[in-house]
C-alpha cells in the first residue's frame, strides 16, 4: 500500500489498521467478527473491519428511526443544502477515494475516478431536485373541493451494494433518499468494506458539522446475515439491493412476505447488436471498453455481440486485433486498461466458463489465461477473452462477472438480430451499432429491446446518472439514480379538502339523515 498514494488516500480518509464497520454518523462501535479487506492489486491485507453483531444491529435501527422523527420535518430544500456539501467534501475527496475503490475493488484508476464522479454528479442532481418532489393536483368532481397529491418521507432506507460499484451506487440511493426524507442503513459489500467506511466517515462529518441528530446515515458490515436482519425489519419500508439475481430473488420474496417495498437491480446479459451499416470503429471502441472495463465486472458490461454475417469476419478480426493491445496490470498505473478480477472466486468462475463455452461448442477466438509471477501476486488478473458462440448455450444464458465476451452471427434482418438479443432471461442494457435510422428506431420501439436501457452507437456501459438506471425481467425491474426514480423514496398520499358547508358525497350517492 505504500505505492501511489494509497497510504496517503487511507489516512485522509479516516481508515486505520482496524475499523469499526457499525455507524451511526460520528458514533462508531462493532462487536462483531473481525473482517478482513484484502486488495486484489496485490493480494495484500488493506485493513480489518470489525462487523456489525445482531445487538449492534438493534441499536443502529433504533438510531435510524429516531432520527428520522427529527429529518423528515426538515424541509427538502434544507436536505438539499446537507446533500451539496456533501457533494462538496466528495469533490475534495475525489483523489483519495476514487484510489480507495481502485485498490480495494481493482477498477482502473480512471474508472476509480468516473465512479466518485458519479456520486458528486447525483450529488449534484439531488440538491435540484430537493425543490422538485413534486405531485400533481386534480379537479375534483364535487363543488368547493380542491384534490391534490403530496409525496412524504417513507422512513428507514435499506440499501444493500455489491463490490463492482462500491460507492456510487450506494451514493444513487442515499442522495436521493436523503433529499426525500428517509434516513439510511447501508450494507455495502463484504468485499469492500472500507470503501464504505470512507464514504460513511465523509457523510457523517457533514451531519455532524450541520448538528444533525445521528443516525440519518448509518453503516453496518457483514455478510448475508446482515442483508437477513434487513429484509425481515418491518422498520424498513423499502429495501433497495444490488447484486446478483440469486441474492435478488431471496430479498424481493423476504421484502414482499411482509409487504415491503424493494428495488431490485440485478444481473444483465448485456448484448451490442452490429449490423452492415455500422460505423466499425466506434463499435471496436465501444464493445472492447464495454467488454473488458471493470474487467467485466460491471452490471452492464457487454457480454455478447450479435454481428451481421457479411461483417462478422471484419468485426471479429478488429475486434481480436484491439485485444492485442490490451494491456492486463496494477489498475493505479495509468498505463494499464485491466484491473484484477475481485478475488480468487472470481477467477474460479472465470475459468469455469471458459470451459464450458468451449464444451457447448464454442470456438476461442482470444484465449483467456490467469496470470502469475512478479505484479500478479493476487492472483486475480486475468487475460480478456473472446468466444465465438451460440445464443442457446446455456454459459450464454448466463452473466458470468468476468471479461468474457461471446460473438453472435445473425443473418437477414435487424429483426432476428433484435430476437436474439432479447431471447436471455435478464433485461439490463442493450445497444445497436448503425447509421440506418429504420434499424435503429425499430431496435429503440415497441417491437425492439426489451432493457431498461437501450442506446444507439454507444455501448452498453457508462450510463449517466441523469436517466433512470436499471432493467427488466431478471434484472428484477427497480430504477435508481435520474429521472423520477426518487418516487420510490417516498410516499404518495391523495388529498381532498372541501372548503364549503356542505357534504356532497363523490359518485352522486345520496345520503341525507
Ligand atoms: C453497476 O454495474 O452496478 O452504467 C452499475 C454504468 C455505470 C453504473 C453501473 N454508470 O456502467
Amino acid at each position: 500500500a505504500t505505492q501511489f498514494g494509497i497510504k496517503e488516500a487511507l489516512t485522509q480518509l479516516g481508515i486505520q489498521e482496524i475499523n469499526e464497520g457499525t455507524s451511526t454518523g460520528i458514533n462508531n462501535f462493532s462487536s462483531g467478527e473481525i473482517l478482513e479487506s484484502f486488495s486484489p492489486v496485490d493480494g495484500a491485507l488493506i485493513a480489518k473491519v470489525t462487523t456489525t453483531s445482531a445487538a449492534d444491529y438493534e441499536k443502529v435501527m433504533q438510531a435510524a428511526t429516531e432520527a428520522f422523527k427529527v429529518f423528515r420535518l426538515i424541509p427538502a430544500p434544507k436536505r438539499g443544502e446537507i446533500v451539496r456539501q456533501f457533494g462538496e467534501k466528495l469533490r475534495q475527496n475525489k483523489e483519495a477515494l476514487g484510489k480507495l475503490v481502485s485498490y480495494e475493488m481493482g477498477k482502473s484508476l480512471q474508472e476509480g475516478y468516473g465512479e466518485v464522479q458519479e456520486m458528486i454528479d447525483i450529488c449534484d442532481f439531488a440538491v435540484g431536485l430537493s425543490r422538485q418532489l413534486h405531485g400533481l393536483t386534480m379537479h375534483s368532481e364535487r363543488p368547493n373541493h380542491r384534490m391534490y397529491e403530496q409525496y412524504h418521507p417513507l422512513g428507514v432506507v435499506g440499501i444493500i451494494s455489491a463490490f463492482n460499484f462500491p460507492v456510487a451506487v450506494w451514493s444513487w440511493n442515499a442522495a436521493l433518499a436523503l433529499v426525500c426524507g428517509d434516513v439510511c442503513v447501508w450494507k455495502p459489500s463484504e468485499k469492500t468494506p472500507l470503501c464504505g467506511i470512507a464514504c460513511q466517515n465523509i457523510l457523517a462529518q457533514v451531519l455532524q458539522e450541520n448538528k444533525l441528530p445521528e443516525g440519518i446515515s448509518c453503516l453496518i458490515t457483514g455478510d448475508y446475515t446482515m442483508g437477513e436482519l434487513m429484509t425481515n425489519d418491518g422498520r424498513i419500508p423499502l429495501i433497495s439491493a444490488t447484486g446478483s439475481t440469486r441474492m435478488g430473488k431471496i430479498v424481493a420474496q423476504t421484502v414482499a412476505a411482509r409487504l415491503g417495498k424493494s428495488l431490485l437491480e440485478l444481473g444483465g446479459n448485456n448484448a451490442i447488436i452490429v449490423t452492415p451499416d455500422a460505423d466499425i470503429k466506434m463499435t471496436v471502441i465501444g464493445a472492447v471498453f464495454g467488454a473488458v472495463g471493470t474487467a467485466g465486472q460491471r452490471c452492464t458490461s457487454t457480454r455478447r455481440l450479435i454481428i451481421h454475417e457479411n461483417i462478422y469476419d471484419k468485426v471479429a478480426a478488429a475486434l481480436v486485433a484491439a485485444y492485442q493491445q490490451l494491456r492486463i496490470g496494477n489498475p493505479l498505473d495509468e498505463n494499464n486498461h485491466v484491473g484484477p478480477l475481485i478475488d480468487a472466486d472470481a477467477v474460479e468462475k472465470y475459468n469455469k466458463a471458459l470451459e464450458r463455452a468451449v464444451a457447448e461448442g464454442g470456438k476461442i477466438l482470444v484465449n483467456g489465461d490467469v496470470f502469475s509471477g512478479e505484479d500478479y501476486e493476487s492472483g486475480c488478473y486475468v487475460k480478456p477473452a473472446i468466444v465465438e458462440a451460440e445464443n442457446s448455450f446455456e454459459i450464454v444464458q448466463c452473466e458470468t462477472f468476468a471479461p468474457i465476451l461471446y460473438l453472435l452471427k445473425y443473418s437477414g434482418t435487424v429483426e432476428n438480430a433484435i430476437a436474439i438479443q432479447n431471447n436471455v432471461v435478464q433485461g439490463l442494457s442493450s445497444a445497436i451499432m448503425t447509421n440506418n435510422l429504420r434499424e435503429a428506431e425499430l431496435f429503440l420501439s415497441t417491437a425492439g429491446s426489451d432493457c431498461g436501457i437501450a442506446n444507439v452507437n454507444i455501448g452498453t456501459s457508462g450510463a449517466e446518472i441523469g436517466g433512470a438506471f436499471g432493467g427488466e425481467k431478471e434484472t428484477g425491474g427497480g430504477r435508481e439514480s435520474g429521472s423520477d426514480a426518487w418516487k420510490v423514496y417516498m410516499r404518495r398520499q391523495t388529498n381532498t379538502i372541501n372548503y364549503g358547508s356542505t357534504l356532497p358525497l363523490a359518485q352522486g350517492i345520496k345520503f341525507d339523515l
